[in-house]
């Protein structure tokens, strides 16, 4: 199973040490497109050779290549709100939102068709993805 992990980076950086550890989970059940995504050392200005209209298209050709989407979204990004978008319309998505004082979900995504899940921690995490990545096959 292809899955496409998405996550802040340009929103900000501050989830990063969850997205690695959704990530190394995730590789239990697949082949992650994006692995990039949870690398700490990666800032939300940080390059990597590419310009954003290859940023763009290769992440487009991953996520049209994906049989499944899981989206990490306590921290407000663009990307991750259009990839979302897109992947919606013709696949799997699991958002996965940590409840944080002060804040809330966007209504584009919290009232969408896509699964949203919150959690507190990665046990609640691991249970998550396990239910959503069976009802995928
Ligand atoms: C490296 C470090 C900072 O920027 C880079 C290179 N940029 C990207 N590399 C890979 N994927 C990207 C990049 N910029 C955005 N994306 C995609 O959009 C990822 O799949 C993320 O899920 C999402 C993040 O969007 P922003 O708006 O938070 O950047």
């Amino acid at each position: 199973m292809k899955i496409y992990f998405a996550g802040s980076i340009r929103g900000g950086r501050d989830d990063r040490e969850f997205y690695g550890e959704i990530i190394e989970l995730l590789k239990g059940y697949g082949e992650v497109l994006t692995e990039h995504i949870g690398d700490k050392t990666l800032s939300a200005l940080g390059e990597d050779g590419l310009t954003d209209k290859d940023i763009y298209e290769r992440d487009m050709a991953w996520l049209e290549a994906a049989d499944a989407v899981v989206a990490e979204v306590t921290t407000p990004s663009l990307g991750v709100g259009y990839e979302i978008a897109k992947a919606e319309v013709n696949k799997p998505v699991l958002c996965l939102y940590r409840e944080q004082e002060g804040r809330r979900l966007s209504a584009m995504i919290g009232g969408s068709r896509v699964r949203v899940e919150r959690y507190q921690n990665i046990q609640d995490v691991e249970k998550i993805v396990k239910d959503f990545l069976a009802s995928v096959y």
